[in-house]
């Protein structure tokens, strides 16, 4: 059984012995190949294989392995505490496979579809699911992808961003290596690191270029760059403005979910407005779920969309409609020439900071298991550069605001930290006792 490998560019004639940068280590795609190819012996016959998603070219091999074995990756947030861990490895039962970039073999696989990655997503309660993405939906979505973005074998894409998230391991590395486009990750995004690295193609989450554009050299260095892209959570318009002053970009907004892959977004060749994210892509169609003045939560149906939470039928179901409509649980509007705008989220208990999505619930948990603390809600407040910053509300008995925030890291990845705790006598609660978020004190 052979087909059409996913990653075009990687499986191709050409060698590129400078096609990755990770963190400041270079490789071509044999080498990568020959790394893969060890990680995929080791994984073969197995169900799933976990890796430590460092950014790192043992990251790149180690995902690359398991498509070539065809058995699906699960990257863990190297920042994640115990408990996080323990429950994706669990959950998903795969096992941790150490990879070691030195090793290489050959190794002639690659089945035509299934599962390609599982990964962790926080829900509004609970702790995180594993979402099931398949080798045609990641296929589908990259294709899509470099048609909205002119994006070529001529490009060289530099990013920063996690590996453990769709932005940075589906577009940020398996799309270099479908495109053909160079890859240099810069290991963090720093300003100073995308203004040194010479791209034509840069991704970053508004946080990233909010920082870029406080950096006014660094955003000044972008200018002979082809096209800047920004997602994961809504680009401020100031930020949108800042980097049309002085990278002479308009930058180029796309919307997606881990769920559905990227579904929307503006052109290269079209227009580029703050505040919208332009169109869905080809194969996606969209509807505005009850509109109330054209304003509703968005669904969508297409070829990018997940199989479905990793043993959990039961959350599957209730993430489509009746009739099959994937629910984002975003809230949207669409213009009459088609641009999409996202105006916000219908739960609270979805946080969106520094692009990352965190659950209060799974917070919430955290706090809770900290016996001085009675009870907790967990909210997202307004943060200049973050989007929004993780608070939490807890009723408890003598403990400091550092011991619980290290106490929530301890068991979570960092980023899931409450960045402000306020201590309170009592939450407020409705009649029927359930507690009332909406009328929590302001910081
Ligand atoms: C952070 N720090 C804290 C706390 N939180 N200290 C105390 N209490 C806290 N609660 C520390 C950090 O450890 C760090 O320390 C320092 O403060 C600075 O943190 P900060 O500047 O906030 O964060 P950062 O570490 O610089 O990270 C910002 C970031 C990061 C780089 C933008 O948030 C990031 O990588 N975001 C990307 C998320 C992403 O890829 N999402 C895509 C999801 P020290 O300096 O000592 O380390 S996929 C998706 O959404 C869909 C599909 C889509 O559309 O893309
Ligand atoms: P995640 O599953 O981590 O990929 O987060 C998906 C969520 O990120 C979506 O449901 C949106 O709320 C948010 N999001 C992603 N891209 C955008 C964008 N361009 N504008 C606004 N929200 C976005």
């Amino acid at each position: 059984m052979t087909a059409p490998p996913l990653l075009t560019a990687l499986h191709g004639d050409a060698d590129r012995p400078d096609a990755l940068r990770v963190d400041g280590r270079a490789c071509g795609y044999e080498e990568l190949l020959g790394a893969a190819g060890a990680v995929a012996r080791r994984a073969s016959g197995l169900r799933a294989f976990a890796v430590e998603a460092t950014p790192s070219l043992e990251t790149v091999a180690a995902v690359v392995g398991g498509l070539l074995a065809g058995v699906p990756v699960v990257p863990v947030a190297p920042d994640a505490g115990p408990a996080e861990r323990e429950h994706l490895l669990r959950d998903s039962g795969a096992e941790l496979l150490p990879v070691d970039f030195a090793e290489r073999a050959d190794f002639a696989g690659q089945p035509a579809d299934g599962p390609a990655l599982i990964l962790y997503t926080s829900g509004t309660t609970g702790a995180p699911k594993g979402v099931v993405l398949s080798r045609a939906a990641v296929a589908a979505d990259l294709d899509a992808l470099a048609g909205a973005w002119q994006w070529t074998a001529e490009d060289t894409l530099v990013h920063g961003l996690p590996l453990f998230h769709v932005h940075g391991l589906v577009l940020g590395v398996l799309g270099a290596l479908r495109t053909g486009s160079a890859l240099v990750h810069t290991g963090r995004p720093t300003p100073a690191a995308y203004a040194a690295a010479g791209g034509t193609l840069y991704f970053g989450v508004p946080t990233v270029w909010h920082r870029v554009v406080r950096d006014e050299a660094a955003a000044r260095a972008l200018a002979p760059a082809r096209l800047l892209v920004s997602g994961s959570a809504p680009l401020p318009a100031p930020v949108f403005e800042g980097l049309r002053a002085l990278s002479g970009h308009e930058p180029v907004e796309r919307y997606g979910m881990t769920e559905s892959l990227i579904t929307v977004s503006a052109r290269a060749d079209g227009p580029r407005r703050p505040g919208a994210v332009g169109t869905p892509l080809p194969g996606i169609t969209t509807r505005i779920a009850d509109p109330v003045d054209g304003v509703g939560e968005l669904q969508l149906t297409g070829p990018t969309l997940f199989d479905g939470y990793l043993g959990r039928p039961a959350a599957t179901a209730e993430a489509f409609t009746g009739d099959g409509w994937f629910r984002t649980g975003d809230i949207a509007a669409i213009d009459p020439d088609g641009t999409h705008r996202i105006v916000g989220r219908a739960s609270t208990d979805l946080i969106k900071s520094g692009g990352y999505r965190i659950g209060a619930g799974e917070v919430e948990n955290a706090l809770l298991a900290h016996p001085a603390v009675r009870e907790a809600a967990v909210v997202g407040a307004p943060h200049p550069d973050l989007g929004q910053q993780v608070v939490a509300y807890v009723v408890a008995d003598g403990v400091a605001e550092g011991e619980l925030t290290e106490f929530v890291a301890t068991r979570l990845s960092a980023h899931k930290r409450p960045r402000a705790v306020r201590f309170l006598s009592e939450l407020p609660r409705n009649a029927m006792g359930k507690p009332q978020k909406r009328l929590l004190p302001p910081l």
